[in-house]
Order: structure tokens, then C-alpha cells, then sequence
């Protein structure tokens, strides 16, 4: 019996440590969510924007990567080219992970300043989707945001963003609590010089959004 106890003695252990790793695992993915009415999509113009603007949830999953979701009330497939010279949709992800600095510039007109100290954005150009992050906290001492081509992909009504683990690092570490938020909205704009210049004169207007949300933790 001795002899067989060992063997059964490992098996449960070996089983304990891979539930501890199993539960390390699934601790360390946080979700926030944001839920939004249907309906409620206007361009600032007082227009009515596309079903395929209109949110009803987004969400940000942060584990070893970050994944941004938002759900629209229209299909994405098929989607019409933007109005406007070098016109572009986007569905846009404002990381605000420090509430007491407010980087200057990009994708602002240089000077001006917003909360969000990294961007994350489903661009739609008329021919395909990409993906973009940008950092804005070079801007804080003088420098310019560093931008990122990351994984899009869009299935139905869901756009599905990643940022990879290395660059999601990085945001990660960029947290201060309490006071960080992330929000979500649509909008349809001009791409001025090959930048995305969000500024009602170059023809960026919102379509709908949801709120700051607290960072999930
Ligand atoms: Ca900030």
C-alpha cells in the first residue's frame, strides 16, 4: 500500500499545483464593460449617424494583451466608403490610465490637449480595416505620440481590437489608480497629411459614444 500511496500522493499534488496556475490564470484577465442605449447615434451636426456607429456595449479585457470590443446595432460588412477627401470611420478606445496629465497633440492639432494618454482605433478607410495604437505620452516632455499598427478584426456587429502583449505591458504599467478611465465612440473624419486629425474643422465628427468608465481592476 506504501507503494502505492506515493504515486497517488504526486498525482494530487501535481493536480493542486495546476489548479493554483489554473486559477492564477483566470484572475489575472480583468473586464470592464460599458452598455449603451440603441438609437442614440447623432453626428454632432444634429444628423443622424449609421446604425453601424451606434454602440450598445464595449468592453476591454486586460490580461497578458488587452482586447477592445464594441458591439454596433448595424452589420459591419459591406460597409459604405466615408464621405469626404481621404475619409475614414473609425471606432475609437480613449485609454486614460493617469487622470492628473493630459498629453498635448496627436491625433489633436498640436497644443491642444485630452485626457487620454494612449488610443486605440478600428479605422475603416473605404477598402479595408487596420488597427492602430498610439501612445501620447512622448507629448508630455516635448516629443511627438508613437503610433502602432496592431490586429483588427470584425465579425457581424462586433469590432474586436488587440493590442499584443508587449505594448499592452506598457499601458499596463502606465495605470495609476483610482482616476484611471477608458471610454469608447464612434466617428467619421478627413485624414489630413496621412494623420487622423480629430478636430470638428477637419471634418471629424462623433457619432456615438459611451462615457468614462473606471479601469477595471
Ligand atoms: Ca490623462
Amino acid at each position: 500500500m506504501k507503494n502505492q500511496n506515493i504515486p497517488m500522493k504526486r498525482l494530487f499534488t501535481s493536480l493542486c499545483t495546476l489548479l493554483v496556475s489554473l486559477t492564477a490564470l483566470t484572475a489575472r484577465a480583468q473586464t470592464g464593460t460599458g452598455i449603451d442605449p440603441q438609437g442614440d447615434a447623432f453626428y454632432s451636426n444634429g444628423n443622424e449617424a449609421p446604425a453601424f456607429f451606434d454602440i450598445l456595449a464595449a468592453s476591454i479585457t486586460i490580461s497578458d494583451t488587452l482586447t477592445l470590443t464594441v458591439d454596433v446595432a448595424g452589420s459591419l460588412d459591406a460597409l459604405p466608403k466615408p464621405p469626404g477627401s481621404d475619409g475614414f470611420f473609425a471606432w475609437h478606445f480613449a485609454l486614460n490610465t493617469n487622470d492628473s496629465t493630459d498629453p498635448p497633440g496627436f491625433p489633436l492639432p498640436p497644443g491642444q490637449t485630452a485626457p487620454a494618454e494612449f488610443g486605440v482605433d478600428a479605422d475603416w478607410d473605404g477598402t479595408a480595416f487596420s488597427g492602430l495604437l498610439f501612445d501620447r505620452r512622448p507629448a508630455l516632455t516635448g516629443g511627438t505620440a508613437l503610433l502602432y499598427s496592431i490586429p483588427v478584426s470584425v465579425s457581424g456587429s462586433r469590432v474586436t481590437i488587440t493590442v499584443p502583449a508587449a505594448l499592452a505591458a506598457q499601458i499596463r504599467a502606465a495605470v495609476v489608480l483610482p482616476g484611471a478611465t477608458w471610454n469608447c465612440f464612434t466617428l467619421r473624419g478627413n485624414k489630413v497629411a496621412g494623420n487622423i486629425v480629430g478636430t470638428e474643422d477637419n471634418g471629424v465628427h462623433t457619432a456615438d459614444t459611451i462615457g468614462r468608465q473606471p479601469w477595471p481592476q
